[in-house]
């Protein structure tokens, strides 16, 4: 199956939003291998539109022009390059795939690897594809209609026939490149828009990894309950993008009294082996696609509460955002002069990042929750507490998380675990816990910084 993200266990992917490959392989590897993370999310890596009004925007990534690996983020070389990096320091890479569509009606010209087209035309010669590879024009409006939704344009974006073996092998081709490049699997941009027996047909495609199995797939599909799609629809090709759980943290995050609806994965959401969960992703965090104002590094205290509960809590697979700073929705990446995406630059203390940078997966509250998660994984949460926006619960015996709203936590709960001294991950062991032979610790916050304590057994000092 399409479920094994090949990370040796780990539990958190990071989205690296518009970052270089170049600047991409060195945070694998001076920083997201030591913190355990699995991988990343990169942006889509194949060719793509250059869009000049407005300048330049972060959505011409979703625009693919051919399926060469030449896009804003470098070149093939570059990519392998950071694939490899990666990869030799325990560090995954998951590409974000565009293989819904082709770029928008009414656009023309050259892509970022030099390949002309004119979608008014279907003519994509970067591949090839043509007018035959394309379904017959309607405009996407109703999504209570699924074969809408599915055969019409997304936003005018031309759609591809995934049903037509000369698309699907272009595009197993293309997917195929990148796995003998060392890449672990595919975050399936629209998928809601394919068919599920579709993306099935080109996964049969697909060879096993080098190392064995199948890639690992995520599928985009926003499901709120209101529609006749369902991610069910799509468990038997991957994860599901759960999107209910983000909307449903935000809530639980204003009044903590509230994560008790989160707790028993009310609202229909999808099952815990098959929701891939966030907080915020690329387009909510600026008002494009599912839900309202999420939650985002904008909001820095509630956003910390509410990734750290994701990392702790047991349901989904977990990936955190990494933004740029950004003051409109359409606005791209950080930039030169001549457009090419600025160096990410890491700042002194490593919590953070300049150039416009924001780095929110380095935050302590975030970055060191991932070894939490990894610790746990498989266990179930227990012991649970939450009064007077004060969260803590268990997770097995392997480990315990409690948060504050307040920053301010002063109590002395069941904890679970054996007896012993351990470090508190947040503060790498600057706080220690004492957990006494009955399994209960005195649990102590008194940062509004860092609003959360969390420890796990084998991080015991
Ligand atoms: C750009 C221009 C367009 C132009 C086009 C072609 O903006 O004006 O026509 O180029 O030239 C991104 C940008 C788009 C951009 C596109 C291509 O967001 O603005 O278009 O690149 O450059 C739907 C899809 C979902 C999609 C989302 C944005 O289902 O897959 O729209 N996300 C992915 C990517 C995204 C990308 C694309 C797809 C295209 O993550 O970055 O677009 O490659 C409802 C439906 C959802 C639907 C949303 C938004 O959601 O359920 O399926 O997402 O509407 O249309 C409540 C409801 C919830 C509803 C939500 C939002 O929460 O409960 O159901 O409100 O209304």
């Amino acid at each position: 199956d399409y479920t094994d993200p090949h990370c040796g266990g780990k539990q958190v992917i990071v989205h690296l939003f518009e970052w270089k490959w170049t600047d991409v392989a060195l945070e694998c590897e001076r920083f997201l291998s030591q913190k355990g993370f699995c991988g990343v999310q990169v942006s889509p890596a194949n060719e793509h539109v250059m869009v000049s009004s407005p300048p330049r925007p972060w959505w011409e990534r979703y625009q693919p022009v051919s399926y060469k690996l030449h896009s804003r983020s470098g070149t093939e070389a570059e990519f392998a390059n950071m694939v490899s990096r990666c990869k030799a320091v325990g560090v995954r890479i998951y590409v974000d795939i565009v293989i819904n569509h082709m770029a928008g009606k009414g656009r023309q010209g050259t892509g970022t690897g030099g390949s002309s087209f004119n979608a008014d035309n279907f003519d994509f010669p970067g591949v090839p594809f043509v007018r035959e590879h394309f379904n017959p024009y309607c405009r996407l409006t109703n999504y209570g209609d699924p074969t809408e939704v599915r055969n019409c344009y997304l936003v005018d974006l031309t759609d591809l026939n995934q049903g037509n073996e000369y698309v699907r092998n272009s595009i197993a081709g293309f997917l195929n490149t990148m796995i003998d490049l060392g890449v672990a699997g595919f975050r399936v941009d629209a998928a809601k828009h394919m068919w599920p027996r579709d993306i099935q047909g080109i996964q049969g495609k697909l060879k096993d990894l080098p190392e064995g199995g199948r890639p690992f797939f995520y599928q985009e599909v926003i499901d709120q309950g209101g529609e006749p799609i369902k991610t069910s629809e799509y468990t038997g090709s991957g994860y599901v993008t759960e999107f209910r759980f983000g909307i449903k943290m935000r809530e639980g995050i204003q009044d903590f009294g509230r994560l008790g609806q989160v707790v028993d994965y009310g609202w229909g959401m999808t099952d815990s082996a098959h929701a891939f969960v966030f907080i915020d992703n690329h387009d909510n965090q600026r008002g494009h696609g599912g839900g309202g104002d999420q939650l985002t590094y904008k909001k820095p205290h509630e956003y910390k509460l509410a990734v750290a509960f994701m990392l702790a809590f047991d349901y989904g697979f977990t990936r955190v955002m990494s933004s740029y700073s950004f003051s409109s929705s359409d606005q791209g990446p950080p930039h030169n002069g001549d457009n090419s995406i600025k160096d990410v630059t890491v700042n002194a203390d490593g919590k953070g990042c300049g150039n416009g940078w924001v780095c929110e997966h380095r935050w302590s509250s975030i970055a060191n929750m991932v070894a939490f998660r990894n610790a746990v994984a498989g266990t179930t949460k227990g012991h649970w507490f939450d009064q007077n926006d004060e969260v803590a619960f268990s997770r097995g015996n392997k480990g315990f998380f409690a948060m504050a709203k307040s920053g301010h936590m002063d109590r002395t709960l069941d904890t679970g675990l054996p007896a012993g001294q351990y470090c508190d991950l947040i503060t790498n062991c600057a706080k220690k816990i004492t957990v006494d032979s009955s399994g209960k610790a005195h649990i102590s916050i008194n940062s509004v910084d860092e609003p959360v304590v969390a420890f796990i057994v084998g991080g015991a000092r």
